[in-house]
């Protein structure tokens, strides 16, 4: 059966032959290559992740297993990552932590058994080659999935800028904070009263999330707090990688359901998604199911998924799904659009600022399943520290590379405490396992299977899940220039394979990256 995956990447249509993934037959071939990319009217260079027929990223059936061959046609060494799956270590796709780079012209077969589904994605995990799109949708199919609405929509968040990644990351590093194109190209310093550590700046009226008690849903407020601390000042937010004054138009009938499959593929952004008049409900976030939570307003973090299911009003219409940066007034976004109406005409940027991302949605949200209650055999702190003057950020004061893994046992349930002193949301990641946010700020809850969680300014929230995967894991802060300077560590299994795990080979290699 073939299906049509509306919107997937905007300019292609998703097929999903089964009979193409049939175990052992060939793997697909994933092509890690440049393409031309045009952003405010300015033609650029970025990459992308592609099947020799164009189809962006790999979107198999759950049953077939997961069968990729990655060929590396960039000039440069890279390395794919499968975020948010549950696979073998070795199959993971860290550089110096699970495998060695893939030299131009390389390619790296990755084969394994799939037992999740939803949405999911891929992303490069070598230097900073986020920034410049080395991303793609991975969507996990069974029949369930395809049974969540009448049509299903992937939305990729990304940010942009014309600066080059390493000229970014050299600027942050001296200090400064990247040019405001808007303030006519020129660098500004960290302003002293926005250094994180220090006490709040002064409000403003900004956009956040309020839970409305009366029509128990999440919603969107205006409230007077700090706008939130961002370490660069991008060009453009896209959504599947236009602008939101040239959107992707997606076409829908009046009356149906639609699944949109929101996945936060940007390098150094958090986002506030807004569904305008449409009302909307998470039904999984990461990709794993939650207890319907309503709203039309919601947060989402760096590396996260929200699948977001609303129905088309029976009188058609235009209905933009806006996504806006954190601590910006940039937006993206798509239109979904019935036959007959006429596009709106979208502005790129809103009036007003956002505040930082807190915990008003986590609070909310149930995992469908949620783990077996056990006590936890082993707690382990993550204290994540830095500033933006140094630019040097930790994770139990240490900054990657280093061998200070956080250890544990197979078979024990574990428990990651984060604690965040620094004024930034970090979204943190772990890889190759599920696990459920457990108590936020004291209060204990039965929250969502993640992969990655964001904690807030000040905020301490504490995971759990059980060591059942043997290897040696990336634990990191999912905003890449924060990732290379430091908040990065490893979760090692006693007796774990560490063949391939080489922290100070990294640094030497992301050296080389920055100076031409
Ligand atoms: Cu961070």
């Amino acid at each position: 059966m073939n299906r049509c995956l509306a919107g997937a990447l905007g300019f292609l249509c998703v097929l999903l032959p089964k009979e193409m993934f049939g175990a052992g037959s060939e793997p697909v071939r994933l092509f890690v290559k440049e393409v031309p990319l045009t952003v405010l009217g300015k033609d650029v260079a970025v990459i992308a992740i592609e099947q020799a027929d164009g189809t962006q990223g790999y979107s198999p059936e759950q049953s077939d297993g997961f069968h990729v061959e990655v060929v590396n046609q960039l000039k440069v060494p890279t390395s794919i990552h499968w975020h948010g799956l549950v696979l073998p270590n070795l199959m993971d796709g860290v550089p110096f932590v699970t495998q060695n780079p893939i030299p131009p012209g390389g390619s790296f077969r990755y084969d394994f058994a799939l037992t999740q589904s939803g949405t999911y994605w891929m992303h490069s995990h070598y230097g900073l080659q986020e920034q410049l799109f080395n991303s793609a949708p991975m969507i996990i199919w069974t029949a369930e999935e395809r049974a969540k609405a009448d049509r299903q929509v992937v939305v990729m968040l990304s940010d942009f800028s014309f600066t080059p990644p390493g000229q970014i990351l050299k600027t942050l590093k001296g200090g400064m904070q990247m040019p405001d194109m808007k303030a006519g190209g020129k660098m500004k310093t960290s302003g002293s009263e926005k250094m994180p550590g220090m006490s709040a700046s002064e409000t403003a009226e900004v956009v956040a999330q309020k839970w409305d008690d009366q029509k128990q849903q999440l919603a969107r407020a205006k409230v007077q707090r700090p706008a939130a601390e961002v370490d660069v000042n991008y060009d453009a937010l896209l959504a599947n990688r236009r602008t939101l004054d040239d959107p992707e138009l997606i076409s829908v009938e009046p009356g149906e359901a639609v699944l949109i499959r929101l996945i936060a593929a940007a390098s150094s952004t958090n986002f506030y998604v807004d569904t305008g008049g449409l009302e909307a409900e998470i039904l999984a976030v990461d990709g794993k199911e939650v207890r319907p939570l309503r709203g039309n307003f919601f947060q989402l973090g760096t590396a996260q998924r929200l699948d977001l299911r609303v129905t088309i009003p029976t009188e058609g219409g235009a209905f933009p799904i806006v996504a806006q940066g954190e601590g910006t007034k940039l937006l993206c976004g798509v239109v979904l659009i019935t036959k007959g109406t006429t596009a709106p005409r979208l502005s790129r940027a809103a009036s007003i600022s956002t505040a930082a991302l807190d915990n008003t949605q986590e609070k909310r949200l149930r995992a469908s399943s949620p783990l077996a209650t056990r006590s936890a055999d082993r707690t382990l702190p993550a204290s994540l520290g830095g500033d933006m003057k140094t630019y040097v950020w930790t994770i139990n004061g240490a900054a990657y590379p280093n061998r200070d893994s956080l250890d544990v046992r197979a078979g024990e349930r574990v428990q990651i405490v984060f604690t965040n002193s620094t004024s930034m949301a970090h979204p943190m990641h772990l890889h190759g396992h599920d696990f459920e946010v457990v108590e936020i700020d004291g209060e204990k809850i039965f929250g969502p299977l993640r992969d990655t969680v964001v904690v807030p300014p000040g905020s301490k929230i504490t995971v759990a899940f059980d060591a059942a995967n043997l290897g040696v894991w990336a634990l990191h802060c999912h905003l890449i220039y924060h990732l290379v300077t430091g908040m990065f560590t490893v979760l090692k299994y006693d007796g774990a394979d560490v063949k391939f795990w080489q922290p100070a080979k990294l640094a030497s290699e992301l050296q080389n990256q920055l100076e031409p």
